[in-house]
């Protein structure tokens, strides 16, 4: 062996009493450091990681969303089809998805409650909804991911809404702006978080936040999607936000004025019964 690690210089031969010396000091700490350092890496948590992508006639948007879903980020995608009438689930199985269909249509909420039953009976450690309308930048769902593998957020949400103007100019309609902006204020404001967006479509969850809360019980409307936060803050379960940016075109936003009004007015019940519950203490359906 040649002698680097003599104090004495590189020569041949056997080792003197400082090169053992330096051998045993330096040598044997920084290696077996080196080891523990290799193990504990190796150790870190590796979730599965599971897309579920609730679908309602996504045909035109459905392989693009998929597409941009970066590349070995994602252990499975599962897709719940609503009974679109078109050829949603052609394309899923095309692009080798998990497909599970709805005979008869159930709503949105629906939708989601067999996604994720469906993630969790796979063994999903981290649950990515993404709407499959190519709306949000599914490019992003690493980031999503990082903060909860990395134990900082039990759940993180996309927030679209930074800047007004950037909301608008990428084509949010004004009046679910200003209702999205309201309804925000009022939810914070009910719950003492400080979210920039109560209403957005792409989420994340630690498997054990859809285990605890009883989503379920929900509304298979729209509505769900705000039960589902309600109950996140009441079990005391983490929010992060990422921001995401979004398009809008006809196909990636297909609720109308009066849809959006009954999510709304739906919103603001669920809000109030949380309320009650905190200040009355009331027992009775969560969400
Ligand atoms: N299951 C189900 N999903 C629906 C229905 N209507 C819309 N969606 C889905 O709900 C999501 C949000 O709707 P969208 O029109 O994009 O809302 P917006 O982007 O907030 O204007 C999309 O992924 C749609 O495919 C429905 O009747 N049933
Ligand atoms: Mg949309």
């Amino acid at each position: 062996m040649t002698r680097l690690l003599g104090l004495g210089g590189v020569s041949a031969g056997p080792l003197g009493e400082d090169e053992k010396r330096s051998l045993t000091h330096i040598a044997l700490p920084f290696f077996s450091y080196m080891t523990l350092l290799y193990i504990v890496n190796d150790m870190k948590w590796n979730p599965k990681v599971v897309v579920v992508l609730p679908a309602y006639h996504a045909e035109k948007t459905l392989e693009q969303t998929v597409k941009d879903i970066p590349p070995g980020s994602v252990d499975e995608i599962i897709l719940v089809d609503d009974a679109s009438q078109d050829r949603t689930v052609e394309i899923a199985r095309s692009l080798n998805l998990i497909v599970e269909r709805h005979p008869l249509n159930r709503g949105y909420g629906g939708n989601q409650k067999t996604c994720y039953k469906l993630a969790l009976a796979r063994g999903a450690d981290i649950i990515v909804m993404l709407h499959p309308d190519y709306q949000y930048d599914p490019k992003l769902i690493p980031y999503f991911v990082a903060f909860i593998r990395d134990g900082y957020f039990d759940v993180m949400l996309g927030t679209r809404i930074r800047t007004r103007k950037e909301a608008l100019d990428g084509g949010m309609p004004k009046y679910k702006y200003f209702a999205n902006r309201i309804l925000t204020f009022f939810e914070n404001i009910v719950t003492g978080q400080n979210l920039s967006e109560w209403h957005t479509g792409m989420r994340a969850y630690r498997r054990n936040v859809l285990e605890r809360i009883d989503f379920e019980k929900n509304s298979d409307d729209f509505v769900f999607d705000s039960q589902v936060l309600f109950q996140i803050i009441e079990h005391g379960f983490t929010i992060g936000e990422i921001p995401v940016p979004v398009r809008y075109f006809p196909e990636a936003s297909s609720i109308n004025f009066v849809r959006s009004l009954r999510y709304g007015l739906g919103t603001v019940w669920t809000a109030l019964r949380y309320l009650a519950r905190r200040i009355f203490g009331i027992r009775g359906r969560k969400g």
